[in-house]
């Protein structure tokens, strides 16, 4: 699959909004991929499918997420969740993608994780930064991902998790592991 077909593939899924933030998201991605030394045509991949998912009916993709046995937190804690798993399970079964680290970065997009690896980590701070993103805070983790890959990914975990705190939302018990496992292990 060439880059051509990825992005025809992903469109009549996406509104012309998030189709716009997905060019957007891979751009950015190429970059952070490139600063990190990691494979060019995998992470384009990722970025180009990652919202695969983000217009489903909100029903089929918490079945997915019943069906697979995967953290059912994912469906409790907020609706904007699901896009993120249930995409991975999707972009493997409708598009046929197999690469498992294509399928992680997906898959942990939205919440991040511990332990994340290059690919995961340039998905979840390319979606953050992407130059279309607008909201408080984002142009100085934009700024501080000149610098440190790890420290926008504190930033932008950071933000989210206040985010959702201001608002009396719940935080995803990963997401809050995510910033711990930076904050120590930040290179
Ligand atoms: O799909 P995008 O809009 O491009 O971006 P995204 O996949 O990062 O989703 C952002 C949304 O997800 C935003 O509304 C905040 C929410 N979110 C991110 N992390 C958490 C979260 N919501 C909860 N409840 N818990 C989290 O840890
Ligand atoms: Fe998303
Ligand atoms: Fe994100
Ligand atoms: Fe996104």
């Amino acid at each position: 699959m060439d880059r051509k077909e990825a992005l025809e593939l992903v469109k009549p899924h996406l509104t012309e909004h998030r189709y716009v933030h997905t060019l957007g998201v891979r751009d950015t991605a190429l970059k952070l991929a490139e600063k990190e030394g990691i494979d060019l045509d995998r992470v384009e991949t990722a970025a180009i499918f990652h919202d695969y998912a983000k217009f489903r009916p909100k029903e089929e993709m918490r079945q997915i997420i019943q069906s697979q046995h995967w953290d059912q937190k994912f469906i409790t804690y907020g609706d904007e969740l699901l896009h993120a798993p249930a995409g991975a399970y999707l972009v493997e079964q409708e598009i046929g993608i197999t690469d498992n680290e294509i399928l992680s970065a997906i898959y942990w997009h939205t919440t991040g994780k511990v332990n994340m690896n290059t690919m995961e980590k340039v998905i979840f701070l390319a979606d953050y930064i992407e130059p279309n993103r607008k909201f408080p805070g984002v142009e100085g983790t934009r700024e501080e991902a000149e610098h440190s890959t790890d420290g926008a990914i504190i930033m932008a975990l950071r933000n989210t998790i206040t985010f959702l705190m201001k608002k009396n939302q719940p935080v995803f018990p990963e997401t809050l592991s995510a910033y711990n496992d930076f904050i120590f292990n930040k290179k």
